[in-house]
């Protein structure tokens, strides 16, 4: 059968105005850890290979909590978690087969005791810039979603990205949730006004 008579996928390739946001893949986060996404290891692959497109930008986000943190189940005012992502510790650290290049740009959030933030948007550089300030600087226009957990930090980012005037997209084979079904997290991503991306694994040039 000649090729042409197959719908030919679109390969997937980025550009300058196009940014990567990985948020939140943390030892902690990861099987393993202390508050572990079940398959949060099957993305770190997929992360790796879009790592290699040409975006404007890529960025990492990292919990990044102090040892007494509000959401922490530990907390006097009984957070909601598991103490996880301690600042400077192995669980806030990135799996070490996770390749990132050199030019990524780190965002830090929950740095702060008494305050947390989901949305990668509630995160700061190490120089105290925010993201959104990070990447207006860039010329970034559209995001692209990926980490974990997705009903948690993922969904609340690409959330945020949307309502800061970014086109928002939530690549579906590069996050994970802590619910085995994906369904509800995404329906609400897209009542939101955030558009979907899967197929990544076949459209992903080599
Ligand atoms: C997260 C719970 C608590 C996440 C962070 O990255 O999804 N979830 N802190
Ligand atoms: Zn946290």
């Amino acid at each position: 059968m000649p090729p042409q008579s197959a719908p030919f996928p679109p390969t997937f390739i980025p550009g300058k105005r196009d940014a990567l946001i990985v948020v939140d893949v943390q030892n902690d986060f990861l099987p393993g850890g202390t508050l572990p996404v079940p398959k949060g290891h099957a993305i770190v692959p997929v992360i790796n290979k879009l790592a290699r497109l040409p975006f404007g930008m890529i960025v990492t986000s990292q919990d990044w909590h102090p040892p007494d943190h509000v959401s922490f189940n530990t907390h006097h005012q009984k957070g909601s978690w598991p103490p996880h992502c301690v600042a400077h510790t192995y669980g806030a650290d990135f799996p070490k087969d996770l390749h990132l290049p050199e030019h990524t740009l780190h965002v830090f959030k929950g740095a702060q005791a008494d305050q947390d933030s989901y949305s990668a948007f509630g995160a700061k550089t190490e120089l105290g810039l925010l993201l959104d300030t990070v990447l207006k600087q860039h010329g970034i226009m559209r995001v692209f979603v990926c980490g974990l957990a997705l009903e948690y930090c993922v969904q609340a980012t690409a959330i945020d990205a949307h309502k800061a005037g970014y086109t928002s997209v939530l690549l579906t084979d590069a996050t994970q949730g802590l619910e085995t079904d994906p369904a509800r997290a995404l329906t609400a991503c897209q009542a939101k006004g955030i558009l979907l991306y899967s197929g990544l694994q076949l459209h992903i040039p080599c």
